[in-house]
C-alpha cells in the first residue's frame, strides 16, 4: 500500500508541531521551510542561540566554534526541526526527550562535505554528540574521559562526522543535489526535498 501518509507529516520528538503547515515567517536560516515546516517561529529563533532552551547544547564544548562550522550546526537544527519530508526515516525510540528519530536519512554529498570542510579547523571531544555528556552545569561538558582534539582526528572524512554525529540520523550518499536521491540541508525556495521523500517511499513499497 501506498503510504501517502509518510510525506508530510512532522516526528514526535521534543519541539516538533503535530502535524506540519504554513509559518509565514520562519527565522534566517530556517526561512526556506516557512511554507511548509514542523517547527515554530520560535523553534527558529532558537536554533541561531547558543545554548538555546531547544537543547541547551553547547556548540562552544572545547573552545569557541568558529562561525563558519556553526552556521552549518543551525542549518541542521534547522532541517532536524522543521522538516515534514522526513516520513520515510522516522522510527519509535524509547528516550526520555523524544518519542521518534531519524535515522539513516540520505544525505546530500555536497552538504556533508562543506559541512565537514567549514569545521576541519575545529575541535571537539566526542564522535556522538547524543550521548556521554557532562550535564552537572545544565549544558553539556566534555566527560573527564574525553579530550578536546582536532576535528579532524575525531572525524577522519566527512561521512564519519555526517553519520556519527547525530547517531545514525544521516547516511552518507555520494549523491548529488541535482540527483532527486539525497535530502538537502541547504535550498532556497521550493522545498527539494518532497520529491527525495516521494522517490524513496515509492523505492520501497
Ligand atoms: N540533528 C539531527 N540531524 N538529528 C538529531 O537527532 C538531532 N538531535 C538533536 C539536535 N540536532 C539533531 C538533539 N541533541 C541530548 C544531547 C543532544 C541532543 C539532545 C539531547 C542529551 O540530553 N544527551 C544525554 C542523554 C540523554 C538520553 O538519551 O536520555 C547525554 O548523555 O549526553
Amino acid at each position: 500500500v501506498l503510504s501517502l501518509d509518510k510525506l508530510n507529516i512532522c516526528m514526535d520528538a521534543k519541539h516538533h508541531k503535530v502535524s506540519p503547515g504554513p509559518e509565514g515567517k520562519l527565522y534566517l536560516q530556517c526561512a526556506p521551510w516557512k511554507d511548509n515546516a514542523c517547527c515554530t517561529a520560535n523553534t527558529t529563533e532558537e536554533a541561531h542561540e547558543d545554548n538555546s532552551y531547544l537543547y541547551n547544547f553547547n556548540w562552544n564544548h572545547c573552545g569557541a566554534m568558529s562561525d563558519r562550522c556553526k552556521k552549518h550546526f543551525i542549518q541542521d537544527t534547522c532541517f532536524y526541526e522543521c522538516s515534514p519530508h522526513l516520513g520515510p526515516w522516522i522510527q519509535k525510540v524509547d528516550q526520555s526527550w523524544r518519542k521518534e528519530r531519524i535515522l539513516d536519512v540520505p544525505l546530500c554529498k555536497e552538504d556533508c562535505h562543506e559541512w565537514w570542510e567549514d569545521c576541519k579547523n575545529d575541535f571537539t571531544c566526542k564522535t556522538n554528540w547524543h550521548k556521554g555528556w557532562d550535564w552537572s552545569s545544565g549544558m553539556n561538558k566534555c566527560p573527564l574521559d574525553s579530550k578536546c582534539r582536532k576535528w579532524t582526528e575525531v572525524f577522519p572524512t566527512p561521512k564519519d562526522m555526517c553519520e556519527k554525529i547525530w547517531s545514525n540520523s544521516y547516511l552518507y550518499t555520494t549523491h548529488s543535489k541535482s540527483s532527486g536521491r539525497c535530502m538537502q540541508l541547504w535550498f532556497n525556495g521550493t522545498n527539494p526535498n518532497t520529491k527525495v521523500a516521494e522517490h524513496y517511499l515509492n523505492s520501497a513499497r
